[in-house]
C-alpha cells in the first residue's frame, strides 16, 4: 500500500492542554503534565509551567523572534482565549479568580483576528467564522510589528471505494498555510496564503462515491470522485479598522479566495478538519472555499458579522497549478452571530453565475444555514459538532437540498474519533450513463445518504510536528433505482497517515 501526504487546517490538539494546564491550580499541573505529555517533546512542554506565573514570565516570549519562543506565545494566547470558555463553561467556580487575572495579562498580545477586535481563535477560512471557543493551532513568529503563523497538515490516504462505480487510489491531500498580521492605525492589515499539494494526485482526484461537482478534463463531469484542490487555496488580503472595543468594518479581497457563503469550509472547520474525504455535500454548503476573484466588505457588532462578497461564480478549472481569471460576476451575502462562546451559527445566499463549466447555461442560487458547537471540556478534550443545510437552486434546473451532520471527539490530544452523516438530493449521477439526459437539462432527482466513521491515533514526532495513523469507514443509503450502479450495498474505506505541522 502506498501512503502519501495530505493536508488541512485548525488541526485542534495541544490547546486544550495548553489552556487546562492554565486554569488549573499549581499542584494539578505537574500532575496534568505527566500524563498528557508522556512522550511529548521537552521544548513543547517545557515553557508552560511558566505561564500561570505572571506577566513578567510573558513578555520575553512577546519580543522573541524564534519559532520555539513564539510558539510558547501562539499557545499562551490560545490558552487566554479558551479560558473565557472556561469562565463561561463548568469551570466557573474554580478558576474565575485567577482567569480573570490571566485574561487581563493575555490580551495585550494576542494574535488578533483579521476582521474584527477579537481573538484569532474566531477566524476560518475566508471570512468565515467559528466559535470563539474554537482551538488555534500554529507556530508562531513576531517580527518587528508582523506577527506570523504558520501551520501545515499532511494525510497520505489509501482510498478505497467499494462496487463497480468505486475505484482505489493512494494520493496526496492537505494544505499548507501561513498568515501575517499588522497593526495600521486603528486597523488591522492581515494577509493568508493557502497552498494544496491535491494537484499532483491528478486532475480526476480520489474515488468519492456520491460526490459530483467540476471536472478532469474540460469534457467529463466528475461523478463519483472529488476533485483535486488547486494548488492554490486562498491568496488573501484584508484590513480591518476598528469602529469601537466590539466593533469593526472590514474589506477582503482574494485570488483566489472565499466569499461569504456557507459554512467554514469542511477543512477549516474543527468537526471535519480531521476527516481527509471531502463531504458529499461540498457543492451544496463550501464549494466557494477556492475562489479566483473575491471583494468582500463587512461589518462586525460584538459577536455579529454581516458581510458581503462580489466574486466569479465559476468554479475553478481542470487546470489546478495556476491563477485563473477574475471576475466579479456573482454575489452572497452572510449573517453570522457567535451567541456563546461554543456556538457560531450563520445563514447565507448567492447568487452563482455559470458555475459549471459543463453545464455554463446553468446558473445557481445556493442558501445555506449552519450551527457550529465547540466544546473543550475536562482537561484536554474537545467535542466539536457541525449541522449544515444547503439549497442549490438551478435555473435553469432541480432545487436539490443536501443535509450535514459531522461531529469530532479528541480525547486527550491523542485519540480523535469523527463520524459525517450526510443526505443530498442529486441530479447529476447518472449524467453519464447512456440514454440518460444531457448536462444542464432537468435530470430526475435521487435523494442519497452517506456515513462515515473513523478514527486516529496521534504521536509526537519532533518539535511541532505530529504523526497520526487513522482510518475511516463509509456506508450509503441509495434509493432503488440507483442500487443496480452502485452494486447493491458498497462499503468503502480510507486509511491514512498524516503529518501535523503546528
Ligand atoms: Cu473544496
Amino acid at each position: 500500500m502506498r501512503l502519501i501526504f495530505a493536508v488541512s487546517c485548525f488541526l485542534p490538539l495541544t490547546f486544550a492542554y495548553a489552556s487546562a494546564q492554565e486554569a488549573m491550580p499549581k499542584d494539578m499541573h505537574h500532575d496534568h503534565h505527566e500524563h498528557a505529555a508522556p512522550s511529548s517533546p521537552k521544548k513543547e512542554t517545557a515553557p508552560e509551567p511558566k505561564q500561570p506565573k505572571g506577566p513578567a514570565d510573558e513578555k520575553p516570549a512577546d519580543k522573541k523572534t524564534t519559532s520555539h519562543s513564539n510558539h510558547i506565545h501562539g499557545r499562551t494566547k490560545v490558552s487566554a482565549a479558551k479560558h473565557q470558555g472556561h469562565r463561561e463553561g463548568r469551570h466557573q467556580a474554580h478558576t474565575g479568580g485567577m482567569d480573570q487575572g490571566h485574561e487581563g495579562m493575555h490580551e495585550a498580545h494576542e494574535m488578533k483576528g483579521f476582521l474584527g477586535p477579537y481573538p484569532m481563535n474566531r477566524e476560518a477560512s475566508g471570512t468565515s467564522w467559528l466559535p470563539d471557543a474554537t482551538p488555534h493551532e500554529g507556530i508562531h513568529q513576531t517580527y518587528g510589528e508582523w506577527m506570523l503563523m504558520e501551520h501545515a497538515l499532511i494525510n497520505g490516504v489509501y482510498d478505497h471505494q467499494g462496487g463497480p462505480r468505486g475505484g482505489n487510489k493512494a494520493f496526496v491531500g492537505g494544505m499548507v498555510m501561513g498568515m501575517a498580521e499588522r497593526t495600521v492605525g486603528d486597523g488591522t492589515l492581515g494577509f493568508r496564503a493557502m497552498l494544496s499539494p491535491d494537484p499532483f494526485m491528478g486532475p480526476s482526484g480520489y474515488p468519492l462515491l456520491l460526490a459530483t461537482g467540476e471536472t478532469a478534463d474540460g469534457r467529463t463531469p466528475l461523478i463519483d470522485r472529488q476533485h483535486p484542490h488547486d494548488l492554490f487555496m486562498e491568496l488573501a488580503g484584508s484590513y480591518s479598522h476598528k469602529l469601537s472595543p466590539t466593533s469593526s468594518v472590514f474589506v477582503y479581497a482574494g485570488l483566489p479566495g472565499e466569499p461569504a457563503l456557507g459554512p467554514a469550509a469542511f477543512m477549516h472547520r474543527t468537526s471535519g478538519v480531521d476527516i481527509p474525504e471531502a463531504p458529499i455535500t461540498h457543492h451544496w454548503l463550501d464549494s466557494t472555499h477556492i475562489t479566483f476573484g473575491v471583494v468582500t466588505a463587512g461589518l462586525v457588532l460584538d459577536n455579529w458579522k454581516i458581510e458581503a462578497s462580489s466574486f466569479r461564480g465559476r468554479e475553478p478549472d481542470q487546470h489546478r497549478f495556476d491563477i485563473e481569471e477574475p471576475k466579479l460576476d456573482s454575489y452572497s451575502a452572510r449573517l453570522t452571530w457567535n451567541p456563546i462562546r461554543e456556538l457560531s451559527l450563520q445563514v447565507s445566499a448567492g447568487h452563482l453565475h455559470s458555475p459549471e463549466q459543463l453545464s455554463p447555461e446553468v446558473n445557481e442560487d445556493r442558501i445555506t444555514a449552519s450551527a457550529t458547537y465547540t466544546q473543550p471540556f475536562a482537561q484536554n478534550n474537545l467535542w466539536s459538532t457541525t449541522f449544515a443545510w444547503g439549497r442549490k437552486m438551478n435555473h435553469p434546473g432541480n432545487t436539490l437540498d443536501g443535509f450535514l451532520l459531522e461531529s469530532e471527539l479528541i480525547f486527550n490530544r491523542t485519540y480523535t474519533l469523527f463520524m459525517r452523516a450526510e443526505r443530498v438530493a442529486e441530479d447529476e449521477l447518472l449524467e453519464n450513463v447512456a440514454g440518460m439526459p444531457e448536462t444542464g437539462t432537468r435530470m430526475p432527482v435521487f435523494t442519497v445518504n452517506k456515513v462515515s466513521i473513523g478514527g486516529i491515533y496521534d504521536v509526537p514526532v519532533a518539535d511541532h510536528l505530529k504523526l497520526g495513523i487513522g482510518g475511516l469507514v463509509s456506508k450509503y443509503a441509495l434509493p432503488s433505482t440507483l442500487k443496480p450502479f452502485y452494486g447493491g450495498d458498497p462499503t468503502s474505506f480510507m486509511v491514512f497517515l498524516r503529518l501535523e505541522l503546528s
